[in-house]
């Protein structure tokens, strides 16, 4: 070859090289040997999910921001197959890793697998995905969720002292997260005599929308005029129900408890809207999912019963499941601590 022919092939090698995407035994990395992170809630207008989102920025904020590509896409609605785009376009793109907090418990499955056949490593976010766990690598809870319904009820109980009517305000039909708290609200109100004089009258859904979940509270109001109580486990949900509440004046005739974010549930707890609601640390599950990720980078295989060290959370490990506990308990907020935690998330 001439030189000028070497130097022109030379060129294009580079070029080549440069644009190409490394895959060895700890993923694949992108250009310059950064970690692809892509986390896909279950929709882009939830603000719960943006809370997770911080947790995210922080992790890679401390690891070096040079290191990562992290995108936080997703559908603006949460149907079961919205997502699957979003995973098919990481997956083209060549993803180190998917997070993604899945609308349906099955119908991703095949996406998830041609994924992880393509070398993503595919976490499922602030859930798990019940009876399709072979599909993931890794499922990152917020908290363990057998805990969730007991202390539901027992939330609901107490500002019932135990007794009436109440509901329960959903998101979407088909999410996994929310079928499995309310199996576990049935099963306590089933199995605990404490609470046999209270009495779940309905199950609504108000799709992780806050005018859908309004309307929801609305037509239980006019349905139930027995109604006592409303449980509403979604952080996008129980602020538009705290707000019919508080706007029909109804505040302590229809008590109300859920899961929220201490941020937008502030005013409700101030004015006792609301006496009590939970939730867990949305940031760490973000914060430590960057973590996971930076460890099987440099080779560590996230087995159960394994451990790997997430910064200012220390060592987190695997369950036999494949499940990490980002905290084991639920935390409740109400007037005692929402000014602490209502500017963090
Ligand atoms: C909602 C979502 C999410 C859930 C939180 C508490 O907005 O349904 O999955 O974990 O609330």
């Amino acid at each position: 070859m001439k030189l000028t022919k070497k130097l022109v092939f030379l060129a294009l090698c580079l070029i080549v090289a440069a644009g190409m995407v490394f895959a060895g035994p700890g993923g694949q990395k992108g250009a310059g040997g950064k970690l692809k992170i892509v986390y896909i809630p279950k929709d882009t207008v939830n603000p719960y999910f943006y809370a997770i989102d911080v947790g995210f920025k922080e992790a890679i904020a401390e690891l070096g921001a040079d290191k990562f590509e992290y995108v936080y896409t997703g559908p603006a609605t949460a149907g079961p197959t919205d997502q699957v785009e979003y995973i098919q376009a990481a997956v083209q793109n060549k993803s180190t890793a998917i997070f993604l907090s899945a609308n349906h418990e099955s119908a991703l499955n095949r996406y998830l697998d041609e994924a992880r056949d393509a070398g993503v490593k595919v976490i499922i976010m602030n859930q798990d995905i019940p009876g399709s766990e072979s599909h993931r690598d890794v499922a990152i809870m917020p908290a363990s969720f057998a805990n969730v319904g007991p202390l539901l009820v027992e939330l609901m109980g107490k500002q019932l002292n135990y007794q009436g009517d109440f509901a329960i305000i959903s998101a979407t039909t088909d999410a996994p997260d929310q079928n499995t708290w309310i199996a576990g609200i049935k099963q306590e109100l089933a199995s605990n005599s404490k609470y046999s004089r209270m009495k779940l009258v309905d199950v609504v859904y108000g799709d992780d929308q806050p005018e859908k979940s309004a309307t929801e509270m609305e037509a239980l109001i006019t349905k139930y005029p027995n109604l006592k109580g409303v449980i509403a486990p979604t952080a996008a949900g129980i602020p538009a129900v705290a707000k019919v509440i508080q706007t029909r004046r109804l505040t302590g005739r229809i008590k109300l408890t859920g899961l929220g974010l201490p941020s937008t549930m502030k005013e409700f707890v101030d004015d006792g809207t609301c006496e009590a609601f939970a939730l867990w640390n949305p940031p760490y599950e973000g914060y430590l999912g960057v973590y996971l990720v930076d460890a099987i980078s440099k080779g560590y295989n996230p087995a159960p019963g394994s451990t790997f060290k997430a910064g200012k959370l220390g060592d987190v490990s695997i369950e036999s499941n494949g499940q990490i506990l980002t905290l084991k308990d639920l935390m409740v907020y109400d007037k005692s601590n929402i000014d602490q935690y209502a500017p963090l998330f």
